[in-house]
């Protein structure tokens, strides 16, 4: 039987180094938040839909999504003509409360191959944010993307997503990104956020 490699990096290859975790800084920390809610009912810019490539709907929190803003967003989506893995699109967000909706990719989780997964769940953070910041989205939440049926272990995506965060705030000096909210539905994702943020963002 096939046991996945143990994730021995605390601080991905995002951030500067394995073992120097980043300085303190208020400025960040307050932009940042984790929030244990339905992404549905969220009033920000943007929420981050975890998708798959087709683009065209599915289970978990794509099926929320799709469901609550109506039949007119997998309308939008058939234009968009799919997405590859690692990578987003944005589109309106119709009977939703925020204003767009980012639809993204993640990989599958391959447990022969954890760095690739890692390199393509790291796309689909970046790739997200550049897109806000592209349609003047300032304010953002993310849904735990491939952490449900595709298998990505929570404690090893969320120093990733937290990490792939804190890089694109630090970069962008503008301050066009006000809020990033991590969104969370299930108590393993709250455990992983609460255990990673601190490290990332400690407190000043
Ligand atoms: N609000 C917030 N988070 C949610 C909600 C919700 N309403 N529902 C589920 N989650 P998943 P994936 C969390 O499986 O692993 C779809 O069929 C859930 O607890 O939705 O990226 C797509 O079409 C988990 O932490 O996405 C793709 O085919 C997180 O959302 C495939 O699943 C992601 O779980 C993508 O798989």
């Amino acid at each position: 039987k096939l046991v996945a490699k143990p994730s021995t990096t605390r601080f991905p290859a995002t951030l500067s180094g394995p073992s120097s975790p980043p300085p303190a800084s208020k400025s960040l920390n307050d932009r940042v938040a984790v929030l244990r809610a339905d992404i549905t009912t969220l009033a920000v810019d943007a929420i981050v839909n975890a998708a798959n490539r087709s683009l065209l709907g599915g289970g978990g929190v794509d099926g929320a999504i799709h469901r609550a803003a109506g039949p007119q967003l997998v309308q939008e989506c058939r234009t968009l003509r799919g997405c590859e893995t690692g990578s987003s699109k944005i589109t309106s967000a119709y009977r939703l409360p925020c204003k767009k909706v980012i639809h993204t990719v993640g990989p599958v989780y391959d447990m022969l191959d954890p760095e690739k997964s890692e390199r393509l769940l790291e796309g689909c953070y970046k790739s997200s944010l550049q897109l806000a910041v592209e349609n003047g989205c300032r304010t953002i939440a993310f849904s735990g993307i491939s952490t449900g049926v595709y298998g990505y272990p929570s404690e090893e995506a969320a120093p990733i997503a937290i990490a792939t965060v804190r890089k694109f705030l630090e970069e962008d000096k503008e301050e066009k990104i006000k809020l990033v909210v991590f969104v969370t539905f299930e108590q393993k994702d709250v455990d992983a956020y609460n255990t990673y943020l601190p490290m990332f963002f400690p407190s000043v």
